[in-house]
């Protein structure tokens, strides 16, 4: 099925956004603004702006376009079209009513709090979509910038990976790749990542491994659980990723033997053995 795309117009975006009013800013992404809109039929968009400021917001700008009009899965952030005009370049995307992960993992009000079932279908269909970029052979693409904050819920709590700005692909035989500028997100980040700029699927895989740490813990990923439990829970997620198995794991019985804030280091081993894990198998 081919991708449609829609050129918008600039007039038709600043009406439906209402000139881009603050009150219709719904957070700061990787290259700016992203603002709520109404286009005329009724139907609900998120707009990113690029900022005219930054040069690397250009870069991630042209990078996600590259990416997303490649990209078509229900785990993904659906991209509608984009406009463009002199230094003015929007992107258009459906909206997602539940915004991201962020505000249900870490939620302040017992009510957000997301039961096990709904926590184990967020992290199916996270699987999903990594799996898709990763494994679909016309794409091997890895995203560099796995997060809470970049999955989006949509109204039936289905998670979407959003975000393609630090995205890249892998061609033919290539496994690896290396870079000086290590981009992303600290905590997320693979340990031969963060020191050597070294990065691979795996790289993923090892953000997966927090995510479903913090979505089965509700807690953000620093200074807490013990190694063992970390340790487990990500060679869980592993398990998750790789076959569809241990899904199970998504258990209650296995979130109230969490014994809660230990220290810092135990994640970091945790996450070690994780990485170890993902190279072992
Ligand atoms: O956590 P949030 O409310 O959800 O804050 C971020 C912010 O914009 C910067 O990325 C929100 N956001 C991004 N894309 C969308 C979208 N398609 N629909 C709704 N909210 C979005 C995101």
């Amino acid at each position: 099925e081919a991708i449609h795309l829609t050129m918008f117009s600039f007039s038709t975006i600043a009406t439906a956004t209402e000139n881009f009013s603050t009150k219709n800013i719904l957070g700061e992404g990787g290259f700016g603004p992203v603002y709520k809109g109404v286009l005329e039929e009724g139907r609900q968009i998120a707009v990113k702006r690029l900022s005219k400021t930054s040069s690397q917001g250009v870069d991630e700008f042209k990078n996600e376009v590259i990416f997303i009009t490649k990209l078509q899965h229900r785990n993904l952030v659906k991209l509608l079209g984009s406009c463009i005009r002199g230094d003015e370049k929007l992107l258009i995307y459906e909206y997602m009513p539940n915004k991201s992960l962020d505000s249900f993992i870490f939620a302040k009000t017992e009510s957000m709090l997301l039961d096990w079932a709904t926590r184990f279908n967020i992290i199916k269909g996270i699987t999903h979509g990594l799996l898709y970029l990763h494994r679909d052979s016309r794409l091997r693409i890895i995203h560099r910038d796995l997060k809470a904050s970049n999955i989006l819920v949509d109204q039936d709590m289905n998670p979407k990976i959003s975000d393609f700005g630090l995205a890249r692909s892998f061609g033919g035989n290539e496994t690896h790749a290396n870079t000086r500028r290590v981009a992303g997100t600290y905590g997320y980040m693979a340990p031969e990542y963060a020191l050597d700029g070294r990065f691979s699927l795996k790289t993923d895989v090892f953000s997966f491994g927090v995510l479903v740490l913090e979505i089965v813990t509700g807690k953000k990923n620093r200074g807490f659980t013990h190694p063992e439990h970390a340790n487990n829970l990500i060679g869980h997620a592993w398990d998750v990723y790789n076959e569809g198995r241990s899904l199970d794991l998504i258990d209650a019985s296995i979130a109230s033997s969490f014994n809660p804030p230990e220290v810092l280091r135990s994640i970091q081993v945790g996450l070690l053995c994780v990485q170890q894990n993902a190279r072992d198998r």
